[in-house]
């Protein structure tokens, strides 16, 4: 007995001598925090921070969210529907099968997180459902492979990849603001001013939620035609977003892909009632194009009703004379009033149906 009592003290000690000369703990496993998506008003970086890591056997990655973007964190080959809950709140993985965090929507002080732990050696993939570009990488390791990662390693990176990626879509937004406003003779007379949405083409790091130029003067009877290149979801919504969120067809938050477009007859705004062009971009059920004419002065703020809550906000003057020299500055806009909450989520919905393309869609009907 009393050399039993002698011997567990010692295997302590001896254990003990082992993880110290690792510099590990068996009893402690690690848990990495990885970012899913950063930004700030009028950018969304759409990617994991860092995009790789390095855990041993038994750690686990806490996906944080801080950012409005919805995104998932999803490993494996789906088989049901990635946008909600698939494998429980804190799941392990060995990349058998399919799991996913379901669509998180973050926010910089929210606490929101997913946590996997990896229990095996291996490479694992992972991605988010909402952005085809948005891919990360946890690679689990023993020691004598390679070190693993601390956090203000991880965090290191992290920052260094966002400040890249966000600086690569302020200069995407500001060679869009830059260009010069397209006018031109509208053959059904007055002029007509083309406007994009986001940016030219979509970007490797995420979105550009503006409009360009965010400040346009007009003439009465003048039209406006935005464009939008990007894949990523954007209306041109003007009037009550509690409205506007009556034109999602019954069946759910997430049929908001289906929002109906409220277009006054003839494409001619007169300044009364709501204005919705449904949902553009590419490969959308409303193509890549909206026009309105505007018959009546005034000054229509309008927004993009999936990013309001990211700013997506800009401003049409309808002078009554000649039109003023068209403005490109980056006006501040404040929101309307009301609903924000609701459609906030609806918006967010939207755009993980749109995003995760017409396949999802079909299997979720
Ligand atoms: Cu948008």
């Amino acid at each position: 007995m009393k050399k039993v009592l002698l011997a567990l003290p010692a295997l302590a000690i001896a254990l003990m001598a082992v993880f110290a000369s690792t510099g590990q703990s068996a009893f402690a496993a690690t848990t990495i925090t990885v970012q899913s998506g950063t930004g700030e008003k009028g950018f969304a970086v759409n990617q994991f921070g860092p995009s790789v890591v390095y855990v041993q056997p038994g750690d686990s990655v806490k996906f944080t969210f801080p950012w409005f973007e919805p995104h998932s964190v999803t490993f494996g080959v789906l088989a049901g529907d990635p946008s909600v809950l698939v494998g429980g709140e804190n799941p392990s993985w060995k990349g058998d099968g399919f799991i996913s965090s379901g669509l998180i929507f973050g926010s910089p002080t929210g606490t929101d997180a997913y946590t996997v732990t990896f229990p095996e050696k291996g490479t694992y993939d992972y991605f988010c459902i909402l952005h085809p570009l948005m891919t990360g990488e946890v690679v689990v390791r023993t020691p004598d492979l390679g070190t693993p990662d601390n956090q203000p390693s991880v965090d290191g990176r992290a920052a260094a990849q966002f400040t890249s990626s966000i600086n690569a879509l302020k200069a995407a937004a500001s060679g869009m603001a830059a260009k010069p406003l397209a006018v031109a003779a509208n053959p059904s007379g007055g002029r007509k001013y083309t406007l994009a949405i986001s940016s030219a083409t979509d970007l490797p790091q995420g979105d550009v939620q503006q409009f360009f130029p965010a400040s346009v003067n007009i003439g009465v009877n003048d039209t406006i035609e935005w464009v939008s290149g990007v894949g990523t979801p954007h209306t041109v919504s003007i009037g009550n977003p509690g409205e506007i969120a009556k034109l999602i067809p019954p069946g759910g938050a997430d049929a908001v892909v289906g929002i109906a477009a409220a277009v006054p007859k003839g494409n001619k705004f007169d300044g009364t009632g709501i204005v919705n062009s449904g949902v553009l971009g590419a490969s959308f059920p409303n193509g890549t194009k909206f026009d309105l004419t505007f018959t009546k002065a005034g000054t229509y703020q309008y927004y993009c009703f999936l990013h309001l809550d990211q700013g997506m906000m800009a401003v049409v003057n309808v002078g009554t004379g000649a039109p003023l020299p068209p403005n490109t500055g980056d006006t501040a806009i404040a929101a309307p009033s009301g609903t924000n909450g609701l459609w906030l989520v609806f918006g967010a919905v939207g755009l993980a149906l749109a995003a995760t393309g017409t396949a999802f869609a079909a299997s979720r009907r």
